[in-house]
């Protein structure tokens, strides 16, 4: 059983280890310009085993219908410093001839009712295996860092509650997203300023390893 999840999870390591490098690419070619870079930094998993099950049960998908039906088996998450630049991420990957867009959710301008805002695109991305061309879906979260600091305290407390919150719980992470929101607005209104100050920053940094 363990070696035919292995098999079955090899195209998707694999696509997740080839996107990290490819999306992480884009960071390090804004770096080398001195340019603000709209990705901050960019992570990447394999769904574990246990969570595709559960998955699958919640949502009623056959395990032989996985590959077609589960769309977040391999995942990448690009962290942003303003909300703008989920934008012009999201543009730099349609640009892209690696890999097919399929799908885009947009849940900042839809937010969820608990509060998770985020914006979800899936992809069609080829793997190349002794086997010849395998496509394989891949979701890519784009978010703030305060979107993800939201998102990461919410999914550990959904762990302790199995999803269902007790009410005073639920209602304060709904402040704390209004919170981000909040948050992500003024900083977006000082994203000039904050510029200046990194670039100001990055060329100390830069001379001082030059001397
Ligand atoms: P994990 O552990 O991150 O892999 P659904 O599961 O019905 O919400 P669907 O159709 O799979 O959604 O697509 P969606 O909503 O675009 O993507 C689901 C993924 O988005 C989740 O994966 C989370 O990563 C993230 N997400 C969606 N809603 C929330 C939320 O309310 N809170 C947090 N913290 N994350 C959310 P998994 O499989 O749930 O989990």
């Amino acid at each position: 059983m363990i070696r035919h999840w292995d098999l079955f999870l090899a195209p998707y390591k694999q696509a997740v280890e080839e996107l990290k490098v490819k999306l992480k690419g884009i960071r390090s070619q804004y770096d080398m310009k001195s340019t603000h870079s709209p990705i901050e930094f960019v992570t990447g998993r394999v769904k574990p085993i246990a969570s595709i099950l559960d998955k699958a049960t919640r949502k009623g998908i056959s395990l032989d219908r996985l590959e077609e039906e589960m769309q977040d088996i391999a995942g990448l998450r690009m962290m942003c410093q303003f909300t703008d630049d989920i934008k012009a991420v999201v543009e730099l990957l349609r640009q892209r001839t690696d890999f097919e867009l399929i799908e885009e959710r947009d849940y900042i301008l839809h937010k969820k009712e608990s509060g998770y805002r985020s914006y979800h695109v899936v992809v069609c991305y080829p793997v190349q295996t002794i086997k010849g061309e395998k496509r394989i879906l891949v979701e890519i979260q784009i978010r703030t860092l305060a979107m993800n600091f939201w998102a990461t305290i919410e999914h550990s407390l959904n762990y302790k509650y199995s999803g269902k919150f007790p009410e005073n719980i639920k209602k304060r992470l709904q402040r704390a997203s209004e919170a981000a929101t909040q948050l992500d607005e003024e900083m977006s209104q000082i994203r000039g300023e904050i510029q200046e100050a990194q670039a100001i920053f990055s060329r100390k940094k830069e001379s001082a390893e030059e001397s």
